[in-house]
């Protein structure tokens, strides 16, 4: 990489080399797609910001310490954050706490702060406490998320309203749309470029800017492209990202002088150049990839490096054509990716490695969940009132997501989760919701009730305290943003549905109907893979040990991963830490009180049967048996064909629930169509 000579001119002082007229590249037209921050706009410009060690800068700020200090964050035994000053002493994420010390005796290892059971707050300890403890605490991240919090809203509220376009892409991640705001200033500084075009005609090139040099300050120029000089005079392009340089210069200066926070930014054309960008020179500097060096750029690159090429497409991709390096990409022709790839994710990745992204900066707040829930005092003891809740529930949810866009497929929830208190336990079942096909009220509602049905069948349902339903894990749809989000997610399941998947998806039949095809109804809602439904009907509880991914993803994607099943004093992933919650609609939080009805005997409320309770679940299922009989067709749930029936009852319990369950004699199912495993 090489930076160019230190230029002080200023942009608005022609040079007396300049001669006069020439022709930009650039024409009205883009100038004014520029305003729109439309990606067809050449001279776009987006950044990226990225917190240095984030995790290990929180902790330095909120101890007040020196962060010239080596620190490190700690996550039980392993080390998940890593500040620059411990990193020169060779320190990464994959080394342990003591071989950490060992490198570096000064090292301050901070452990994350946890929920203990009964706590109602999360709190900071010893980590070796923690580590011992470990089976009764849980880790929070909520520090951090409030740091990044503060820090979005200071970027927020530091560049001007009318023209921010923030979208925040991880915890410690943002991309900052600054077309708009570059034209306006562009616009101020360049008296030329405020006329309307020659004849009225936007094609017309522009005038080329008058400065032959810019002053670059202090940010990292990567190299040009062959062929290109340092003394071709500048275009608007360059103009456009130097001006959005010094946009990001006093954001950064910002965080840093309010908060205390060092952060390193790209500047490119698109979000895939400022993310390669902001990684380019860390910590503490912000790099810029103009137009004329995008090639250079991104030749010297692995392309697993690139968003979205580090995970299994990358790999597809590695295994395909031998190679991890964009250079040796750049000669295949893009029939031939294409041809091996599927057709978008050919051409995707064609214009990907030419630098070509036009993916928008969204700057729609990111939810990451939505839950709505009701405390029961009265407790409620059938499945006709519960399903009445689940009902409103849906449809409150439902109506949120359609503010979300998700009607516009703009983004979509992965998952769904049912929480199911009763007295002092807490149960909750999740599945996937399924890809590919409209999110209705209807499709929702079904799978709310089919989460709800396993709760029953376990056992030991009534009296219900508390039940929650929540949604979580968006992402990005594949309408509205053409970005390679969409649809590489769904790449697999896409191919997996496009035979079986009415072509329809936008108006899915009618609920009686979906259920009798095989990907259809109730089936899709669980999946048809099985690891999706081991990873979500499984009763035990996965701990990430790669955090960051499920951060990536979504802050909450750790609710995927997390099945709380009679779990108790746990707090939900899902749910706002009960300090936070409204005392009406969201649970109360688990303590070790019992909503036990104070009668020592259960009397069934729908058929007035009378006895001990501990019968009570027993008795249930035999209602339960019956209501699935009484229902036409029965609701499946797909059994994924490497589980045997036998191991697939209730997500493989090890707790031995099922005694004494009588079968379910549902009729037979239609071709296609999976039996739910309820015996
Ligand atoms: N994180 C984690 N587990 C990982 C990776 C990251 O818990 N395997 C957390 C800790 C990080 C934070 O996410 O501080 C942000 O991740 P980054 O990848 O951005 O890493 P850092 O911010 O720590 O360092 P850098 O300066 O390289 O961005
Ligand atoms: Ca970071």
């Amino acid at each position: 990489m090489s930076s160019p000579p230190p230029f002080a001119s200023s942009p608005n002082i022609p040079s007396p080399t300049t001669r006069l007229p020439r022709r930009s590249a650039y024409t009205y037209k883009h100038l004014s797609l520029l305003s729109h921050s439309s990606p067809a706009s050449p001279l776009r410009v987006i950044a990226h910001i990225d917190l240095d060690a984030f995790y290990a800068q929180c902790e330095t700020v909120r101890l007040g310490l020196s962060p010239t200090k080596p620190l490190a964050v700690q996550q039980w035994q392993g080390l998940i954050a890593i500040n620059y000053p411990a990193r020169e002493y060779g320190l990464n994420r994959h080394v342990t706490v003591a071989e950490a010390k060992e490198k570096c005796p000064e090292l301050i290892c901070q452990h994350v702060a946890t929920w203990k059971e009964g706590d109602t707050k999360w709190s900071y300890g010893d980590g070796d406490e923690a580590f011992k403890e470990i089976a009764s605490r849980k880790v929070s991240l909520d520090p951090y998320r409030l740091q990044s919090r503060r820090i979005l809203a200071l970027i927020k509220e530091f560049l001007p309203a009318e023209t921010q376009r923030v979208e925040k892409a991880s915890i410690d991640e943002v991309f900052l749309d600054l077309s708009a705001q570059v034209h306006g200033i562009m616009l101020e500084r360049y008296a030329e470029l405020r006329g309307p075009p020659p004849y009225g005609d936007p094609s017309e090139p522009l005038a080329r800017p008058p400065s032959t040099a810019l002053d670059w300050a202090a940010d990292a120029l990567v190299d040009l492209d062959e062929g290109r000089a340092e003394e071709e005079d500048p275009d608007w392009d360059d103009v456009a990202m130097l001006v959005a340089s010094e946009i990001v210069r006093d954001v950064r200066r910002e965080v840093f002088e309010k908060l205390h926070f060092t952060c390193s930014a790209g500047i490119g054309r698109n979000k895939m150049l400022a993310k390669l960008g902001s990684a380019h020179k860390k910590p503490n500097n912000q790099t810029v990839i103009r137009n004329r060096a995008v090639k250079q750029f991104m030749s010297g690159f692995k392309f697993t490096k690139i968003r979205n090429l580090g995970g299994k497409l990358g790999d597809e991709v590695v295994a395909a054509f031998n190679t991890d390096t964009v250079s040796d990409l750049l000669p295949i022709p893009i029939e031939q990716l294409k041809k091996t790839l599927g057709d978008d994710t050919g051409s995707w990745l064609y214009s990907i490695i030419r630098g070509e992204d036009s993916s928008e900066v969204n700057p729609r707040t990111q939810i990451k969940s939505m839950l709505s829930a009701k405390s029961f005092r009265p407790s409620i003891n059938s499945l006709d009132v519960a399903s009445k809740w689940l009902r409103i529930f849906v449809a409150d949810i439902h109506s949120r997501l359609v503010e979300e866009g998700v009607l516009e497929n703009k983004r979509r929830p992965k998952t769904m989760n049912l929480h199911h208190r009763q007295g002092a336990q807490t149960r909750s079942k999740s599945a996937p919701i399924p890809m590919g096909r409209a999110i209705t009220e209807e499709g929702l509602f079904e799978l709310a009730k089919a989460l709800l049905a396993q709760v029953i069948v376990d056992g030991r349902a009534w009296p219900c305290a508390n039940l929650s339903l929540s949604v979580g894990g968006f992402e990005e749809g594949v309408q509205g943003n053409k970005g390679i989000g969409g649809f590489l997610v769904r790449g697999d399941d896409a191919k997996a549905l496009q035979n079986a998947q009415p072509k329809d998806e936008a108006t899915p039949p009618p609920a009686a109907k979906r259920r009798r095809v095989d990907d259809g109804g109730i089936a899709r809602f669980f999946g048809s893979r099985e690891q999706s439904r081991e990873s979500s009907m499984g009763d035990s509880e996965h701990r990430h040990t790669m955090p960051h991914l499920a951060e990536q993803a979504d802050e909450n994607v750790k609710d995927t991963d997390i099945i709380q099943e009679e779990r108790t004093h746990e707090p939900d992933p899902l749910l706002p830490p009960p300090s936070a919650q409204v005392a009406d609609t969201a649970p109360t939080s688990v303590t070790a009180q019992d909503d036990q009805d104070p009668s020592d005997a259960y009397v069934c409320p729908r058929c007035a049967a009378r006895m001990p309770f501990d019968e009570q679940a027993e008795h249930e299922d035999f209602h339960f048996a019956q209501d699935l009989q009484n229902e036409q067709p029965t609701p499946p749930r797909p059994v994924p064909p490497a589980l045997k029936p036998s191991t697939a009852r209730g997500g493989g319990s090890t707790r031995g629930k099922g005694r004494g369950r009588p079968a379910v004699a549902a009729s037979a199912p239609e071709k296609g169509q999976k039996r739910l495993q309820f015996s």
